[in-house]
């Protein structure tokens, strides 16, 4: 299991953040979520063996957020 967090951008509001909780979750392999909407921050914790990074990435690119490298 990899942990990591990913800073993204747009996120004005707590629906913001449901959303991006949402569109993350329903990546495979992606085992838990959580969305810190003040640090504009979200930590994911994911079987590398499913998914990657990149996947969720663009998960969140999808939603209509950017994620900053
Ligand atoms: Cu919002």
């Amino acid at each position: 299991m990899t942990q990591e967090i990913i800073n993204i951008n747009g996120m004005m509001c707590g629906h913001c953040q449901a959303t991006v909780e949402k569109a993350i979750k329903a990546v495979k392999g992606v085992k838990n979520v959580k969305v810190d909407l003040e640090k504009k921050q979200a930590a994911v914790e994911y079987d590398d063996a499913a998914t990657d990074m990149s996947k969720i990435k663009k998960a969140v690119t999808d939603a209509g957020y950017e994620v900053v490298v």
